[in-house]
């Protein structure tokens, strides 16, 4: 027998172990090793039953997601012909779960007639992140097993859920006391099935799960979660699949989920979530800087700005079980942040995600201060004060006087010159940017930049932080606005000046959002603070100088104090989150174009497409280009975890790539004459842009 696979006989049991790390991807090699042990082992006479486990404890994370998009996926044995095959084998198979049975991992499972799993273990069908449906017997087994309506609900929303759940749904049989009793518990569990002359228990002998269900039960589901699945095709079609288990014998359901996985595996959809997957597992192999023994060590944490970002920040360390000091000058400022951690953390209760317990654990490890002197044993400080140089400056140059040698000091500046900032002090190599997005608590991507002068092991400490706390960590370079809000800019810019040319605020965000992005700019901004955004465009005048009309709507609405939702209005008028339309937005528009001279016309919703989308990504391209963006697809995980851009478009640089580099430089060059001297000065395509083009190239990479 091959290494992928252990197999031994042992008083009357086959015991076949997957042992293809790191994660037993079912991959071809894997099948055919996992088929010829089984049929073996169906085949020997000595033996009664089978246990299938995890070699390595972990049972399996499903199909190999490298081998979608070629000849590999559906190179016999497939996955479900080779499930189907073992369901056919007349001897109990027992499947032990070890720590995880994801996606196809699971299915292998649902083709044993009898499952155990350790009391940690994880269990789903995560298929649909991926734009996929379960395609190995999944979406036709599990409904028999649990009913249609939980396994509807387990597969859309591809969530894990443990041993104990699993076991109350009826997936698992039994739970075993402790991981390491897995095996011995799998194989009692076998012997018992000997001695009683349990029969095999397959799923396909059940009857279909319609019976107790109303006839509308999956018209009426769609109607009811629809609108939340956008343009997503992965849902519709798990839908699909749900209809021919309810209505069609096992076989034939089964092809037809084979045919609607098809579908899904060759999507765009698909495609991009896949590579959305393999991004985030690339962002975590940041060049080797620093052994893991070398990091600095960081128990303690200080935040400093008690404003909604500082207190968000705060609990993402406490929620981990990290003591952290939140400070501010001004004890207003510091009691109205604490209370509101609390009560955002009350809510949490009421949702019943917290317990009381948990909450008050939490609680206890947050300390309000109103004196820098308090922050002296601090490993780790992140300013998250107001977005401006002085401010910071200030705050670093006090910091310098009480933390401890070694403390790394880091900044959650979105568009300030951190080098520049290092530089006020006489320890720049602490010095780091630490950028969260707000609600901190919540969103998942921190950007970190580094400097020339940031030591290394500053990058890889708080790199490891990072997903210490759960975040996806970005590494970028130092320039204004980072990765994320550098390419927000010319986004942003082209949104205003479209509707000075004659666009409103409500076709713009409608042509963003038809493409699925969460909000369109205008609502991100009013969201955001008009006033936020005023700071950091305030920090990078001279640039902008050239341009008189560059967000100039904004500047306005700045000046007539309509800072967004946080004032009722913004773009839009509000009352609470409802958002309503401005007419005098109109009027405004008009009356600054009539004083910039720009000419009003009728603006087609692919124009607004074009200049927003096409700009944004031409400036990743050229932040790639200077090497502020290590990857192509670090640039897509920013935009996805921080700006809201779907993921099932792959990001804004996969996005460009399935629309093809040569029409969006002949795109770009298009607008550069369409728009006279404006075009002139800021339709410009990055070099890298013209590089690839050049070299006929369709994916983006340092060339
Ligand atoms: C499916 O099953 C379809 C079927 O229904 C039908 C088929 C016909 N394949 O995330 P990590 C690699 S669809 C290949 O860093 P963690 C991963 O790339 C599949 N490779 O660790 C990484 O490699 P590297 C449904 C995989 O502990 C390494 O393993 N299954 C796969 O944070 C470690 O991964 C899923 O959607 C895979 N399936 O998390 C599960 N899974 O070191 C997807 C992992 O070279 N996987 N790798 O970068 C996960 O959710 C997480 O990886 C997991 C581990 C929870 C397993």
């Amino acid at each position: 027998m091959c290494d992928l696979i252990h197999y031994r006989v042992e008083g009357g049991l086959a015991l076949i172990g997957l042992n293809r790390a790191p994660v037993n991807a079912l991959d071809r090699s894997l099948r055919v090793a996992l088929i010829d042990a089984c049929e073996r082992a169906a085949a020997d006479i000595t033996v009664g039953a089978v246990v299938l486990y995890g070699a390595q404890g972990l049972f399996s994370a499903g199909a190999d997601i490298k081998e979608f998009g070629t000849e590999a996926c559906f190179a016999e044995p497939n996955l479900p012909g080779a499930l189907t095959r073992l369901s056919a084998i007349h001897k109990p198979l027992v499947a032990a779960i070890g720590t995880l049975a994801l996606g196809g991992g699971l299915e292998l499972a649902l083709a044993c007639g009898y499952r155990i799993g350790a009391p940690g273990a994880r269990l789903g069908l995560s298929e649909i992140n991926l734009g996929l449906l379960p395609g190995a017997g999944g979406t036709q087994r599990l409904p028999r097993l649990i009913g249609a309506e939980s396994a509807l609900n387990l597969i859309l929303s591809g969530e894990q859920i443990d041993a104990e759940r699993a076991r109350m749904l009826g997936i698992l049989d039994r739970i075993a006391a402790s991981a390491e009793q897995l095996l011995d518990e799998a194989r009692a569990y076998a012997n018992e099935l000997i001695d009683s002359c349990a029969p095999a228990r397959p799923v396909e002998a059940w009857p279909k799960p319609a019976e107790d269900l109303p006839d509308d039960f999956l018209a009426r589901y769609r109607v009811e979660h629809e609108p939340r699945w956008k343009s997503r095709l992965a849902p519709r079609l798990v839908l699909c699949a749900l209809e021919a288990a309810c209505l069609l014998p096992m076989k034939e359901g089964l092809v037809r989920e084979l045919t609607l996985f098809k579908q899904a595996e060759a999507s765009r959809q698909s495609r991009a979530l896949r590579h959305v997957f393999l991004a985030e597992r690339e962002a975590q192999r940041t060049p080797s800087i620093v052994p893991a023994d070398a990091l600095r060590k960081i128990d303690k944490v200080a935040v400093i700005g008690a404003g909604t970002l500082g207190g968000g920040i705060a609990m993402s360390f406490a929620d981990v079980g990290i003591p952290v000091a939140l400070m501010d000058l001004d004890g207003r400022t510091l009691d109205r942040g604490l209370r509101r951690v609390r009560e955002n953390y009350q809510l949490s209760v009421k949702r019943r995600k917290l317990t009381a317990i948990q909450m008050q654990q939490r609680m206890e490890l947050l300390f309000g201060t109103l004196d820098y002197a308090d922050l002296f044993d601090a490993d780790l400080i992140i300013e998250a004060v107001c977005e401006k140089m002085e401010t910071k400056q200030q705050v670093f140059l006090a910091l310098e006087k009480v933390c401890k040698p070694g403390a790394i000091l880091a900044t959650n500046t979105s568009s300030l010159d951190i080098a520049a900032l290092a530089a006020t002090i006489s320890r720049s190599q602490d010095v780091i940017g630490l950028h969260f997005f707000s609600p901190a608590n919540v969103m998942r991507l921190v950007e970190i930049v580094r400097c020339q002068a940031t030591a290394p092991d500053v990058v890889a400490s708080v790199v490891d932080i990072a997903r210490r706390i759960g975040k996806l960590p970005v590494i970028s370079g130092n320039g204004a606005g980072s990765i994320g809000n550098r390419m927000l800019e010319p986004y942003a810019r082209e949104a205003h000046r479209l509707v000075l040319e004659g666009a409103t605020p409500v076709q713009v965000d409608a042509v963003l959002t038809s493409l699925d992005l969460n909000m369109g700019v205008f609502s991100m901004l009013d969201l955001a603070g008009i006033d936020v955004s005023f700071l950091m465009r305030d920090a990078n005048r001279e640039a902008i100088a050239h341009d008189q009309s560059y967000c100039c709507l904004s500047e306005e609405l700045y000046a007539l104090g309509r800072y967004g939702q946080k004032t009722g209005r913004g773009f839009y008028l509000y009352e609470g989150r409802n958002r309503t339309v401005d007419g005098e937005i109109g009027t405004l528009a008009e009356q600054l174009a009539r004083e910039l001279n720009v000419p009003r016309r009728s603006i087609e919703d692919l124009e607004i497409h074009d200049r927003c989308l096409f700009m944004m990504i031409n400036e990743g391209i050229q932040l790639l280009d200077e090497g502020i963006a290590q990857r192509a697809s670090d640039i897509d995980l920013v935009w996805i975890n921080g700006y809201g851009f779907p993921a099932h478009l792959g990001g804004p640089m996969h996005y460009a790539e399935q629309l093809g580099l040569d029409t969006v430089l002949s795109r770009i060059h298009h607008y550069r004459h369409a728009l006279g001297e404006y075009g002139e000065m800021w339709f410009r395509p990055a070099a890298l842009l013209e590089r690839l083009v050049a070299a006929g190239k369709t994916r983006i990479e340092k060339f």
